[in-house]
């Protein structure tokens, strides 16, 4: 493909060897709400272009043709779909060089689409430059250092960004400084280890969305500038467990791999399934800290509508290496769940199937016979907001999902559009064989009463729920239509792993109290990602998982200000999450 501009300002880009094509004409007129950046984006989304071509005038009117559209999905890889041969290294250069050229022409200059008013180029490139130059790099190892040096790249940021605006810090807990910081008085016997959840975004998906890139730098958005920050990104915190979501296959086995094992860690990998699904969750350990029981890999498919979907986890269980023979074991849950933000029903259910397989992996019985659950931590991209129905049912472990709307569970942005659609209390499929507590349903437990089927800690909140004293307001209905009291088909959910967010969605800034983000890029920002622990008392944050602190994220205005991700210094659109905990 050419892409060329004349002396009228026209922007082309050619490519006669594709003949389906559509052709749209759009101008802006004299109208100062017009918005042709958006207008195109809006129609290169619903057209998924495997080429565009594009023309520009002086006039504001603007040719789009796009070609190769939905239908022909399975011909595109050729294009920008492909993993390696992506746009910008492809022979027909295709997607890349073209959005250089849509930032570049007058129309797209970012804020200039907004305002409807357009800004000098000069305005865009200082944009430009701020966003190449953000820099959010930790601060070393074990984070002990001063938190105000900066890192060597800050020395690039100009003078009008304090050193607060583009630095993460740690923020301790109580427990964090007691420990961590303390005169010893507090120091434990138990172990210490950090925790990263990182959303690397996979090359083949930047291309699928690149409208959403389309004010980052084409060299910062190329896989092999990337990898070499991620990689200094992960070496500058060294965590003991590192958690990647949207990590290439072929990434995996080339880069992350043969890299990371130099480092010391050893990994365990699940692809998307789907053939058409290039990337997956990849969990690593440092073999010096951690040895691997168990690993469980689980893929959420099903023929099913409900789990009809590609997504998957890998749940492993690992044992820190100790001097003691019996060191206590902790299962590390990494999970990248549906995007769409108005499938909830959807999400409801692999959270479902995710909470049992953690039931499954984590329950031990002692020598009394007694059961009870290793530590966990469960992590990734959930793809749902804090306060949004499905994040309370992680958190306070019960929903009430039926009738509630499935475009509005997750809470995201987008959620809303559309025909909506109402959860019914039998919306999970029954051979799944998964109880309303969200464990496994064994043979024997169909027919007997519950108060020996549910574990002690299970019963006790079991009965905490009965009796109304957690959040839940339920009250059992004798007529309710259930299989056995384990059914599932109730309308209620319910699970009992106690889990509590490390972040806390708020940060101060200035006094005040501001939101912070894990998701960051042209269009939105959001909190998505996230790393929960469970304890054995939720509301003095008690168990044998202790937080000790956590690195602080950014807020909105902060990251805005920044520009757009991916940057120079950031090669995701998702912020690393790091946690340090304390296993007794
Ligand atoms: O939000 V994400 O990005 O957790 O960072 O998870 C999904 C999205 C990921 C895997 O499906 O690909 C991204 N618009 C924007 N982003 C999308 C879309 C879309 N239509 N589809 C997938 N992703």
């Amino acid at each position: 493909m050419d892409v060329t501009v004349n002396e009228n300002n026209i922007v082309r880009a050619d490519d006669t060897s594709q003949t389906k094509s559509q052709k749209r004409r759009y101008s802006s007129g004299n109208s100062s709400t017009s918005n042709q950046a958006d207008v195109i984006r809006d129609q290169m989304r619903n057209d998924d272009p495997a080429i565009v071509d594009l023309t520009i005038d002086d006039a504001s009117i603007i040719d789009l043709t796009v070609t190769a559209s939905k239908s022909e999905r399975t011909d595109a890889p050729k294009f920008y779909r492909d993993l390696e041969g992506s746009a910008v290294k492809h022979k027909d250069n295709s997607m890349g060089s073209l959005f250089s050229r849509l930032k570049e022409s007058k129309p797209f200059q970012s804020g200039a689409s907004r305002s409807g008013s357009p800004k000098p180029v000069e305005a865009f490139s200082e944009l430009e430059n701020k966003a190449s130059r953000c820099s959010l790099n930790p601060p070393s190892k074990k984070h002990k250092k001063n938190e105000n040096d900066l890192s060597p790249e800050t020395n690039e940021v100009p003078r009008e960004f304090p050193p607060y605006k583009s630095q993460r810090k740690w923020e301790w807990t109580y427990m964090g400084k007691q420990h961590l910081f303390g005169d010893g008085r507090y120091q434990s016997c138990g172990t210490d280890f950090t925790v990263m959840s990182y959303n690397v975004l996979a090359q083949n998906l930047l291309y699928d969305n690149m409208y959403l890139y389309y004010n980052s730098k084409e060299k910062h958005l190329q896989w092999d500038y990337r990898k070499h920050i991620l990689l200094k990104e992960i070496k500058e915190q060294m965590p003991d467990i590192l958690c990647l979501q949207e990590v290439n296959l072929d990434h995996y086995k080339s880069f992350f791999t043969p890299e990371l094992t130099e480092l010391g860690y050893k990994g365990e990998f699940q692809k998307r399934t789907g053939s058409d699904k290039f990337d997956g969750c990849a969990t690593f350990y440092n073999t010096k800290r951690f040895k691997m029981v168990k690993c469980q890999h689980l893929r959420y498919y099903r023929q099913h509508r409900i789990l009809d979907r590609d997504n998957i986890a890998v749940i492993m269980k690992l044992q820190p290496i100790t001097r003691q023979e019996h060191s206590p074991q902790i299962c590390i849950a990494n999970t990248h769940l549906l995007f769409n933000p108005r499938r909830g029903d959807v999400k409801l259910a692999q959270m479902v199937l995710l909470l049992a397989e953690i039931d499954k992996l984590t329950v031990t019985t002692g020598e009394d016979g007694r059961t009870s659950h290793i530590p966990t931590i469960a992590c990734g991209d959930f793809n749902l907001v804090p306060k949004s129905d499905l994040y309370k049912f992680l958190v306070e472990g019960y929903i009430h999902f039926e009738g509630l709307e499935a475009n509005l569970l997750s809470g995201q942005r987008g959620g809303r559009r559309g025909r909506d659609t109402y959860l019914d209390r039998n919306f999970l499929p029954l051979e799944l064989n998964i109880s309303k507590y969200c464990t496994y349903i064994k043979e024997n437990q169909l027919d007997m009463p519950p108060s020996n089927q549910i574990s002690d800690s299970q019963d006790r909140s079991r009965n905490e729920m009965l009796s109304g004293s957690s959040n839940s307001q339920w009250k059992p209905e004798s007529s309710q239509n259930t299989t056995s009291e384990f059914g599932q088909n109730t309308g209620h959910l319910w699970h009992n792993l106690n889990l509590v967010s490390s972040y806390k969605h708020k940060i101060e800034r200035l006094g005040r109290s501001v939101r912070e983000v894990t998701t960051f890029h042209g269009q939105d920002s959001a909190i998505v990602d996230y790393i929960f622990y469970n304890v054995t008392e939720r509301n003095s944050e008690k168990g044998r998982l202790m937080l000790l602190g956590r690195w602080g994220l950014l807020s909105e205005d902060e990251l805005h200000e920044l520009g757009t991700f991916p940057c120079k210094n950031h090669p995701s659109d998702h912020l690393p999450l790091i946690s340090h905990f304390l296993l007794e």
